[in-house]
């Protein structure tokens, strides 16, 4: 018997199986724990839908969060699926690719709105839906990056995302804590993913990392596997509102 057996948990962000959401959910499934997908847009449908397979999980369906409506699908193929909730993996940011570089400062209106409606917003818009399906509590969990703490080079508007993000943890920390459900985040370090492509200098952050972590690497997204399976499951019970930093320790020199 696994640590996540008997425990059912939405997946929302998988675009391939070099996403961080496809390391937590191959952590989740090797203990035990029965998931859901979403993904986005057709092209993906093709990559997640045989990852899904893959580890025995037959609901795969779309989700834009920047729709309310889609959003309401999804919660209600579930409802109608499985009744309840246990668990819930967020691991969606977008930014435009073209103020990933430059300068913060030159950040437009539309694509500042845009950058925190998918990136922020969208994790109170689904821990609302997912709540209503938590009768015996859960769990949200929730992927940020130490751009939201300090200055890092080109993360720009996308900073300011995540800190939103990190804050709008605390606060549905505090909203749904009596209803048992508790609300966290995983800061991981720089991995090579498609979103981690569109930003500027990217194998430049990898390189400065490896040489400045305390543990002298980069992480992967079995790494951060593990720490997604501790919040997911009941090893995590007395812990919300957290920001736990999976990056080699790089954020106590860096
Ligand atoms: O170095 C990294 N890769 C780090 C990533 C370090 C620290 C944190 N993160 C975060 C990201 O900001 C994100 O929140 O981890 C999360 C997962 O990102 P990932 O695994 O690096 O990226 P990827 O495999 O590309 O998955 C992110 C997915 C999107 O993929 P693309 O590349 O097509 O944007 O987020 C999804 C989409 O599948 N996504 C959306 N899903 C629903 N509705 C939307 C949307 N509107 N926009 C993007």
């Amino acid at each position: 018997k696994g640590l996540m057996t008997g425990k059912r948990g939405l997946i929302m962000g998988v675009a391939n199986d070099r996403s961080i959401a496809w390391g937590i959910a191959k952590a989740v499934a090797a203990q035990g724990g029965e998931m859901a997908f979403t993904y986005q847009g057709e092209a993906l449908e093709r990559r997640v839908k045989p990852l899904a397979a893959s580890i025995g999980a037959d609901i795969v369906v779309p989700c834009d969060v920047t729709d309310d409506a889609s959003i309401d699908a999804t919660f209600a193929t579930l409802k109608q699926r499985w009744g309840s909730l246990d668990f819930v993996v967020h691991a969606i940011a977008f930014s435009d690719k073209d103020e990933l570089k430059g300068k913060y400062v030159d950040t437009t209106r539309g694509n500042f709105a845009r950058t925190l409606d998918i990136s922020c917003f969208s994790f109170a818009a689904v821990a609302k839906r997912a709540k209503d399906m938590m009768p015996n509590g859960g769990s949200l969990v929730t992927l940020t990056y130490l751009g939201a703490e300090r200055v890092m080079p080109h993360y720009n508007v996308m900073g300011v995302a995540k800190a939103a993000l990190e804050c709008s943890v605390r606060y549905l920390a505090a909203d749904l804590g009596d209803q048992g459900i508790r609300v966290n985040s995983i800061s991981a370090g720089p991995i090579k993913t498609l979103a981690a492509s569109g930003i500027g200098d990217f194998r430049q952050i990898l390189r400065w990392n490896e040489l400045n972590a305390p543990l002298a690497r980069n992480v992967t997204i079995e790494d951060v596997g593990g720490a997604g399976l501790y919040f997911v499951s009941d090893l995590s019970k007395g812990v919300t509102g957290e920001l736990h930093h999976v990056d080699a320790g790089y954020n106590v020199v860096g």
